[in-house]
């Protein structure tokens, strides 16, 4: 994991190339090198890819299972299709939250349910939370707290307003909504956008909106999505699950979503293809990697000279990205010589695949339990709903 203290965003890049590209025997560069400007840019276009499997299935998963995903965390074990209720409000907080396209039904979902949502996307780029910031305005009701960091590496906070902290009937508080005691029909509710409504009970006339509460807490719902936990080796992750854990308390819950090992369903290939799709693209973000290194420290790599590679590492269950240099060759960074030699590769990046089991173990070694798993009709990807423990 990177814990470098960059001084600048330069110097950090200059830091992670020179250890990288000296290190013995295999050279590195970092994946968080990917994302400049161009690099983000060229993500969005992988996301899009036929190839690119996840973003389209994790996509999915949300517009079938957003209620169900919602049921169970806000009551676990309920059955499907029948009327639950909790005393309990809620608010959504993002790790990585990007422009949160795939949130919005999760999002849509929620504010069906409770009205006044506090939304809590977490990012290190304040241009994607920027685009996430739209999303309130599709979404009455939804209130957003951006919060600009690198979840990794920088301290974060996540906010469970209390219910008794909510307005005197005027309007609410953005995550402070509603009475302390609600019934969500997700079933029979009559004209009810998407067969859901919300009611309140017991009556709260204005005049009792006043008087305060007693002081619940919202419970919080983490997110933690688009295979991202997939770029970090397994001691990385459980230490950024924990720490997310850290923030959370009894009753608050955890959805990651994350890739799948290989199965019947999945070969292989499947996986392979999705990380060296046929127009390139993704050969295109593995070597902007290079690229940015000419940009921001005036390095010479040629790029014409490295190839992109994707292996498919069945002992460690991920998919690796480097990058091969087709000639020996030297090139020079900040007055530094790197050499080359013919098929050496830098490796830029780890996409693990979890097996069920594996996912299972990382997030009770994290502090959470698994309530609820779903999984597309071929099992290539599962969003897991975990509760704190
Ligand atoms: C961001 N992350 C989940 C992507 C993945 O699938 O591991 C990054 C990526 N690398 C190549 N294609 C996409």
């Amino acid at each position: 994991m990177t814990t470098a203290t960059p001084v600048s965003l330069n110097e950090a890049v200059l830091h992670e190339a020179l250890s990288g590209l000296t290190a013995t025997p295999q050279k590195t560069l970092s994946p968080w090198l990917f994302y400049d400007e161009r690099g983000s840019d060229l993500f969005e276009q992988i996301t899009d890819l036929p190839e690119y499997y996840l973003t389209r299935t994790e996509r999915a998963l949300f517009a079938t299972h957003a209620d169900d995903i919602l049921r169970e965390f806000l009551t676990p074990g309920a059955p499907a299709n029948h009327a639950f209720s909790s005393p309990d409000t809620f608010t959504i907080a993002e790790l990585g939250a990007g422009s949160a396209t795939k949130t919005g039904l999760l999002l849509a979902a929620a504010t069906r349910l409770q009205p006044n949502l506090l939304y809590q996307p977490i990012d290190v780029s304040a241009s994607a939370l920027e685009a996430a910031e739209s999303l309130a305005a599709n979404l009455p009701g939804l209130h957003i707290r951006p919060q600009v960091a690198n979840y990794v590496t920088e301290p974060y906070q996540l906010q469970h307003p209390a219910s008794s902290a909510r307005s005197n009937g005027n309007g609410h508080q953005p995550g402070a909504p509603g009475p302390d005691s609600r019934t969500w029909d997700l079933q029979d509710a009559p004209g009810a956008p998407s067969s859901t409504t919300v009611s309140s009970s017991p009556k709260v006339g204005s005049s009792d909106l006043s008087r305060p509460l007693p002081n619940t807490r919202s419970r919080v719902l983490a997110l933690y999505i688009g295979s991202s936990i997939g770029n970090f080796s397994p001691d990385e992750a459980t230490a950024i699950l924990r720490r997310l854990r850290s923030h959370l308390q009894p009753g608050d819950a955890l959805l990651l979503g994350a890739d799948l090992a290989p199965s019947a369903h999945k070969p292989v290939s499947t996986i392979l293809a999705a990380y060296d799709d046929a127009a390139g693209v993704t050969a295109a973000f593995n070597l902007n990697i290079l690229a940015r290194l000419n940009r921001d420290l005036d390095a010479d790599f040629n790029l014409d000279a490295f190839a992109h590679r994707a292996r498919w590492n069945p002992a460690d269950s991920r998919i690796e990205m480097h990058l091969e240099s087709l000639i020996p060759q030297t090139v020079h960074i900040a007055g530094r010589r790197i050499s080359f030699a013919q098929f050496e590769t830098i490796h830029t990046e780890n996409s693990y695949k979890f097996s069920d089991e594996a996912l299972h173990h990382l997030l009770t070694r994290s502090g959470f339990t698994p309530t609820r798993t779903f999984h597309d009709p071929t099992r290539s990807f599962a969003l897991t709903l975990a509760h704190t423990h």
